[in-house]
């Protein structure tokens, strides 16, 4: 039986992909795939495990959040609007002249946004040190930062995974979202990855694999973090690039790219029959 919390989560995964297909139809442009892919993890977080409040999004105890992909903001900026940070028309103004909304999250004009990221390599190491923070101030915060698999070609992503290990950070949850595929086709075949686990294991990581659209796993798992004292958590999420829009799945075309015409109308289709099925 589906426990109604995971019900729900699905639910508002299906409103979010929704949303993120209108949002996308009027900027015209965007980066769907690895938002689409990402999705039901920040549901999740924003939904169920993240100890946060959107009428104080700079409270001193919330848990930290670093979409270290920047490029997939129109979800993280989706997600914040279906939890009380943005309204619909803000969400509504995505990459559109003088918006707040860029195609890469800017902290310094989005509440609930923990870091300005784009460039790819670097939330990780922002993330080990607002980590690193919470331990010297005795906070009981946690930090969950999202990468892209492509992201972690950069080799700051393995200096921060040294140092997060070597100081024993908790605290801190890289999240990997392995949908396979980067800016321009597998990731094995472009700057291969594997063996991928075995890496962050010898880096001094716990890890945990999960499906990253099955709720259930992402739930228990995320719930039980930190999972391991003394030792950051990695989880090895599994996800489909463009998940839950046919013509986008597993296809790297549709890393960037904007919605009209036909392929509009099939996105919305497809994203309204989801939620009637509920
Ligand atoms: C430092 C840096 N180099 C290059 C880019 C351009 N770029 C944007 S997205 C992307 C591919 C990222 O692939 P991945 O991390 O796997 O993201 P996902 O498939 O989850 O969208 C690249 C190369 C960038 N944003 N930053």
């Amino acid at each position: 039986m589906i426990s109604p919390k995971i019900k729900e989560l699905k639910h508002i995964a299906k409103q979010a992909r929704k949303l993120m297909v209108e949002t996308l139809i009027c900027a015209g442009c965007g980066h769907p795939g690895g938002a689409f892919s990402s999705i039901d993890l920040m549901t999740a977080l924003y939904f169920d495990i993240m100890k946060i409040d959107p009428h104080n999004p700079q409270w001193d105890e919330r848990d930290r959040f670093i979409l270290s992909k920047g490029h997939s903001s129109i979800g993280l900026y989706t997600i914040l609007h279906l939890r009380g940070f943005m309204d619909k028309e803000t969400l509504l103004t995505f990459r559109q002249d003088n918006s707040l909304l860029c195609g890469h999250p800017d902290m310094h004009k989005i509440a609930g946004v923990e870091m300005s990221t784009g460039s790819l390599g670097h939330g990780l190491s922002v993330g080990a040190g607002l980590a690193m923070v919470g331990k010297m101030d005795k906070k009981n915060y946690r930090v969950f930062v999202l990468m892209g698999d492509g992201e972690t070609q950069e080799g700051s992503v393995w200096e921060a995974a040294l140092f997060a290990a070597h100081h024993k950070l908790d605290n801190l949850v890289g999240i990997v979202d392995r949908n396979m595929l980067q800016i321009d086709g597998c990731t094995e075949d472009i700057l291969a990855l594997e063996p991928y686990r075995a890496k962050w294991e010898t880096f001094g990581w716990h890890v945990e694999e999960i499906d990253g659209h099955n709720f259930k796993q992402i739930k228990e798992t995320l719930e039980r973090c930190p999972v391991s004292a003394s030792r950051p958590t990695l989880i090895l999420a599994n996800t489909v690039k463009g998940k839950g829009i046919s013509f986008m799945e597993r296809n790297p075309a549709w890393h960037g790219g904007g919605l009209k015409g036909d392929q509009a109308e099939i996105a919305l289709q497809e994203t309204n029959a989801a939620l009637v099925e509920d």
